[in-house]
């Protein structure tokens, strides 16, 4: 079928049209409401009218923007690199993942399982749910997708192969690369500019050349480095979970990009809660939890990396017999360090990118008193630049969180 956007009519006249989603449904009676909440695409939750519990989720990108609208125009192939993303991961560690019922490159469209009891995590963290199995849980996702996806894990055609069916992604790459790493660091049309004008704090962040300097080597990093397949925009509003399973959505960011990338988007999605937490509900022991949430996500995120490191043998990178082992430790071991390094580097631009840019996170542009957003901002701002000012020098996960506390 030829591309067309569909609506929450049409949307049901297509999938019946489908023999997947008719085996799934067993029946015509079915309806759907949009429930999109995102950026970027619309997303209906299609039910059966007498049992709702049997129920799919089917998304659907349109060739602009959805949060400008119209006169943005963003092409609507980002869904090929979703659905792509969604059957790799899926493939690697099918518990982290929804279920895809049907596809459609052409339609640009996903039909997929419907993720019923679980919350958008952002909601959870603002309103203090805690997860106790959620760093388990993302440090294997992390740890799987991004090894087994490198050329630490694949041969060295695997991984070429890998990169030829992912990195043409470029609107999306050009879009992180834009909003991520430069406009919200400099006067700009997009940016959030009710809020940047007459703000000492945003002036003194345009101006910051050192600041900006380092920001830049980050940004060549993300732009060059293609280490592993990465989700590409790894926030608390891209994982659905409750307090026994963790799912990861939204892959449209799909790309074989630089291994610290998804690592410092949860971390910085993580600080920004703890600010959020600091500021406004002042809440001490949730700060606490979230700081060990941090510290265990990202120490188990090594752990695991250089467990599936140790099983792997063959490989593009490394060939039996090229090492003895002492030597092959070191060198994994400083190699995990490296990806800890960048991790914090890009997580600093990722939190100093929703201050304010376009498309701020709720924990902070979402604070209603004005002096309070304030300071939010003023403490998001301090950790990003110790962050990328300093991520070279950091050696472990303490270091990262004596940052982040002594920022208050
Ligand atoms: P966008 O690409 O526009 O950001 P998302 O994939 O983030 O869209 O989906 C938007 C919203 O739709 C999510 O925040 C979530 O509330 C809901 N959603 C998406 N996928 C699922 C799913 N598999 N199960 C339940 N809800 C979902
Ligand atoms: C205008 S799109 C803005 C952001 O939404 C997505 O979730 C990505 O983070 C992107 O940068
Ligand atoms: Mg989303």
């Amino acid at each position: 079928m030829d591309y067309k956007v569909l609506d929450k009519n049409s949307v049901i006249e297509y999938l019946l049209e489908i023999k997947e989603i008719k085996n799934f449904f067993e029946s015509e009676e079915i309806e759907a409401k949009e429930i999109g909440d995102g950026n970027l695409n619309f997303v209906y939750l299609v039910s059966l009218i007498d049992n709702p519990e049997k129920s799919m989720i089917v998304k659907q990108a349109v060739p602009y923007l959805r949060c400008v609208g119209e006169e943005f125009p963003l092409s609507r192939e980002r869904m090929t690199y979703e659905i792509r993303a969604l059957d790799k991961f899926y493939s690697i560690f099918p518990n982290f993942v929804p279920r895809v019922y049907y596809s459609s490159e052409e339609m640009s469209l996903v039909a997929m399982e419907y993720l019923s009891n679980h919350i958008i995590m952002r909601e959870g963290l603002i309103n203090r749910v805690k997860y106790e199995n959620f760093s388990e849980h993302i440090s294997t996702y992390m740890a799987a997708t991004l090894f087994y996806t490198s050329s630490l894990s694949l041969s060295s055609v695997d991984k070429r192969d890998l990169m030829a069916k992912f990195n043409q992604n470029v609107e999306l790459c050009k879009l992180t690369e834009d909003l991520v790493f430069s406009f919200a660091f400099m006067e700009h049309e997009t940016n959030d500019n009710a809020n940047v004008e007459s703000n000492e704090n945003a002036q003194k962040l345009f101006a910051d050349r050192k600041f900006k300097a380092k920001v830049l080597g980050l940004k060549y990093t993300f732009m060059t480095q293609s280490d592993a397949l990465l989700h590409g925009d790894l926030h608390t509003g891209s994982i659905m979970i409750n307090s026994d399973e963790t799912y990861v959505i939204d892959p449209e960011f799909a790309f074989v990009g630089p291994f610290g990338f998804d690592v410092g988007a949860l971390l910085a999605n993580l600080v920004n809660n703890y600010i959020h937490h600091s500021i406004v509900t002042k809440d001490e022991e949730f700060q606490k939890w979230l700081l060990h949430v941090i510290k265990d996500t990202l120490e188990k995120f090594s752990e695991k990396f250089l467990e599936f490191w140790a099983e792997s043998k063959e490989t593009a990178l490394l060939v039996d017999g090229y090492l003895d082992s002492e030597t092959l430790d070191t060198y994994k071991n400083n190699f995990v360090k490296n990806i800890l390094k960048d991790s914090v580097g890009f997580a600093g631009c990722k939190i100093a990118r929703r201050i304010y840019g376009v498309a701020g996170v709720e924990e902070i542009r979402g604070i209603n008193d004005i002096t309070l957003r304030r300071e939010a901002e003023a403490m998001a701002l301090r950790i990003a630049r110790e962050f990328v000012m300093n991520y070279e020098r950091i050696e472990n996960t303490d270091e990262i969180l004596e940052i982040i506390k002594s920022a208050r």
